[in-house]
């Protein structure tokens, strides 16, 4: 079994109850265990601020599958709730991103895929969940809480439990 970390985003619909289904629909696809789950967490966009924000989360899962697998499983996931990868503009709204963030300790860059996720420690909407579940998981070098320290959290907030 191989540890990922997945990072959860969306700022279309009612976000959090589709992270609600969405991540048992991710256990079950991959026949993966749910290790760990962080809070959600309301965040500015980045990227493209001419939009909504965005709700973002991370999980820790045990699964089998190889990381190609387990790209296409998140891309069909994140159809099902709505995604239209050809009608929307890169870093703008969208009702469910699912991101790779690691896949134990493997690297390599591809066109499709790359791990750990290339753009992990400049996105502090990614660092701050996974700093709660993963604080000093060592990921190329570095660990998400040290990363977060050159970060500005400006406007992250952590949201209660549902209900
Ligand atoms: N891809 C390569 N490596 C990976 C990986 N490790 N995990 C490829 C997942 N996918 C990977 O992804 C484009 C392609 O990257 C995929 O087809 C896959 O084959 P995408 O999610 O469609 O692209 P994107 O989202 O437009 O670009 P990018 O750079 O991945 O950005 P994000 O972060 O996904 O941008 N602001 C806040 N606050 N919170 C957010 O969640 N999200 C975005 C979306 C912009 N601003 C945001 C947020
Ligand atoms: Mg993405």
């Amino acid at each position: 079994m191989s540890s990922v970390l997945i990072a959860l985003g969306g700022n279309v619909g009612d976000v959090r109850a589709t992270f609600a289904k969405a991540i048992p629909m991710i256990c079950g696809m991959m026949q993966a265990a749910l290790i760990a789950r962080s809070s959600d967490y309301t965040t500015p966009p980045w990227g493209d601020e001419q939009q909504d924000p965005f709700i973002n989360a991370c999980i820790e899962i045990d699964t089998g599958l190889d990381p190609h697998a387990l790209l296409f499983v998140l891309h069909r996931i994140e159809a099902k709730f709505g995604r239209d990868r050809n009608n929307e503009r890169r870093w703008g709204p969208r009702p469910l991103d699912l991101d790779i963030i690691a896949y134990d300790d493997v690297q390599f860059e591809k066109p499709e895929l790359t791990l750990p996720h290339p753009r992990l420690f400049e996105r502090a909407f990614v660092l701050v969940p996974l700093a709660e579940i993963a604080p000093d998981r060592h990921i190329a070098g570095q660990t998400p809480l040290a990363a977060l320290a050159d970060l500005d959290t400006t406007g992250i907030e952590r949201l209660p439990p549902l209900t």
